[in-house]
């Protein structure tokens, strides 16, 4: 008889023998000798939308002292489509407040964090967030995360149409098990009756995270191409929802020096009519499921799966699982990927105002803006709702034309609109340190004193209200999505970036490595000779990242490309 071995990756035996994702976490949490969870536990807490991280500017001086790293929980929550009812707000602001380092982190994926939730306080947070009818189950772990939808639902019934098929296919593709209540609710354990499964996903779960978005064109402000699924509206000349285009296999993440991983822009692979959209989802999925590598979770993402696979072959599958053919994909434009910030009228008379939150931290800045606090008295007066967007914004949506003017003034008294210059209006910046385990460089600490000085250089140009994207990830996983913005800073070591530049506006075209490991001073000279070449000889209209390519800084071979190394040579990288 011949053996077979089992070349699964760890953690796919950690989620098979889990129970459901329950792991010893129950009795982890009763452990008050160490601020910390099993090594194991740490792989299943993050399905509960939980991350164990420590604080890293804390470990010299712990280590020193030989004390325990300075352990705390990220949660996440899950909010699909971004929206939170004012008296959500002022629940997640007090959670904020009194679990977690005193703010709210707005993400680039629509939805909340909160740092620093110490273990003994992770149960009270989390009755806290089901008090206010929210929760953290799938935010984050091997299934199908937090869904995107474009956002301000009021302006069209496309809109409408977007943000409730986020809600369906979140909500439709939840895991089933009752492990997320059972833990950190004190819930009920399933004792006889029916047995629990997962009847989508098995006792595996997906080989790795999946992420699906909405677009509403002309805006692609949930970057649409940097996700594993996605539906894109196809309207008609009345501004009518016909049906969706489907994207699938975009990515961000990939390792320096491993160039078998790479971002990736999404295919569009066909196109369904409104009544399929949830089972198109279900169906691309459950392929991912069972096609995707599980051996290496560095090859493991849907961008893989179709890579190995051929596209073609990926949309036979799901047409013969759901037991028809669809049409092809129908044309469709984008102009941008951002947000539309201050007020906007919606059709109905209702106003919307998208605020710039500088990386999404919501807090209150010693005598600067307070996030916090103001945001906090709009809550206490809003008739309308929050909506998160995908560039780490909030929209305070929906207010009435009476209550304009109060929201006006607060918005004035806590300082909620300075310095949102151009360039800003157009950044994001991921956590990094001090929190994230991954980081290798700064980001969100940094990326405002760099835009600082990009700025007077822009401004040296004539450039100051040009829109530019710009972002900055401390690590080559992608949680900005750098390599769709027109400046992309990935960070390589300690105060060193990859500088990747050439994508689209519109965020529909990736970005090709510049720069080599360049620290802020060569950064600053090199973007200020670019700054000037674009503003000399852009055509009308041309965008930076068009004109980077359209002027041979970024080679665009298919073969390889080239890039500047740190002493300046310029090198051939294989594709
Ligand atoms: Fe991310 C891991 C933060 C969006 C690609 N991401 C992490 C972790 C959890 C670090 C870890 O694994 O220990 C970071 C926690 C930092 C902290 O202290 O909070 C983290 N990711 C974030 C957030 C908070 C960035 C932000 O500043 O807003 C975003 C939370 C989104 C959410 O609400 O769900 C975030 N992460 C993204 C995105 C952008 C997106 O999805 O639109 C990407 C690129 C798209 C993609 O998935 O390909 C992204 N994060 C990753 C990866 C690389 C995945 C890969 O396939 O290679 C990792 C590492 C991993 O999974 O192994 C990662
Ligand atoms: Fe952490 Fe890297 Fe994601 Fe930034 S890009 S939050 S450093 S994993």
């Amino acid at each position: 008889m011949t053996e077979t071995i089992d070349q699964r990756h760890r953690n796919e035996h950690i989620k098979e023998a889990s129970g459901l994702l329950r792991g010893t976490l129950a009795d982890g949490l009763l452990k008050h000798a160490t601020g910390a969870i099993s090594e194991d536990d740490g792989q299943l807490v993050k399905f509960h939308g939980m991350y164990l991280q420590d604080d890293r500017d804390l470990r010299p001086e712990r280590a020193k002292k030989k004390l325990e790293k300075a352990y705390s929980f990220m949660i996440r929550l899950r909010i699909p489509g971004g929206v939170v009812t004012p008296a959500q707000w002022l629940v997640l602001d007090d959670i904020a407040r009194t679990y977690a380092n005193g703010t709210l982190r707005a993400t680039t994926r629509q939805t909340f964090q909160y740092h620093g939730v110490i273990k003994s306080n992770l149960k009270r947070a989390m009755r806290a967030i089901d008090s206010a009818l929210l929760d953290t189950i799938a935010a984050c772990g091997d299934v199908n995360r937090n869904v995107l939808a474009a956002t301000n639902p009021h302006q069209s019934g496309a809109h409408k149409a977007a943000y409730d098929l986020a809600r369906e296919i979140s909500d439709g593709l939840l895991p089933k098990t009752g492990a997320w209540r059972e833990i950190w609710l004190d819930g009920e354990k399933v004792v006889g009756g029916e047995p629990e499964d997962e009847p989508v996903y098995g006792h595996t779960y997906l080989p790795r995270k999946f992420k699906t978005v909405v677009a509403v064109p002309p805006s692609n402000e949930v970057d649409v191409f940097a996700h594993d699924l996605g539906f894109v509206a196809i309207l008609d000349e009345a501004g009518d929802l016909t049906g969706w285009n489907v994207t699938v296999g975009g990515g961000m993440g990939m390792t320096h020096g491993e160039p078998e991983t790479y971002p990736r822009v999404a295919d569009v692979m066909l196109f369904c009519e409104p009544d399929w959209a949830v089972r198109v989802a279900e169906a691309v999925m459950t392929v991912q499921r069972d096609w995707g590598d599980r051996t290496n979770r560095k090859a493991a993402r849907l961008k893989y799966t179709i890579d190995r696979r051929g596209l073609a072959a990926f949309r036979a599958e799901v047409e013969s699982r759901l037991g028809r053919s669809f049409e092809d994909p129908k044309p469709f434009a984008f102009t941008n990927n951002g947000d539309r910030y201050g007020w906007t009228e919606g059709e109905d008379g209702r106003h919307h105002l998208t605020l710039y939150i500088p990386s999404g931290r919501i807090g209150d800045v010693e005598g600067g803006p307070r996030w916090l606090t103001g945001l906090r008295r709009i809550a206490e007066i809003l008739d309308g709702e929050f909506r998160l967007t995908g560039n780490q914004n909030v929209i305070v949506a929906n207010v009435s034309a009476e209550r304009r003017p109060e929201i006006e003034a607060l918005v004035a008294e806590f300082a909620l609109t300075s310095g949102a210059t151009a360039l800003r209006r157009n950044s994001m910046s991921c956590v990094a340190l001090p929190t994230c385990g991954l980081a290798v460089a700064e980001s969100e600490r940094y990326l405002p004193d760099l835009m600082t000085r990009l700025e007077a250089s822009l401004a040296s140009h004539g450039l100051a209200e040009d829109e530019i994207t710009i972002r900055m990830t401390g690590c080559p996983n992608g949680c900005a999505r750098p390599y769709i913005a027109e400046i992309g800073l990935v960070g390589k070591g300690p105060g060193r970036y990859n500088l990747y530049l050439g994508a689209a506006f519109d965020g529909s075209r990736l970005s090709k490595l510049y720069l080599d490991n360049a620290d802020e001073t060569r950064i600053v000279a090199v973007l200020d000779a670019l700054f000037a070449g674009y503003a000399g000889d852009r055509q009308p209209g041309e965008r930076f990242g068009d004109w980077a390519v359209r002027a041979g800084h970024v080679a665009r071979t298919e073969s390889g490309m080239t890039f500047h190394d740190d002493t300046g040579a310029l090198r051939q990288l294989a594709a």
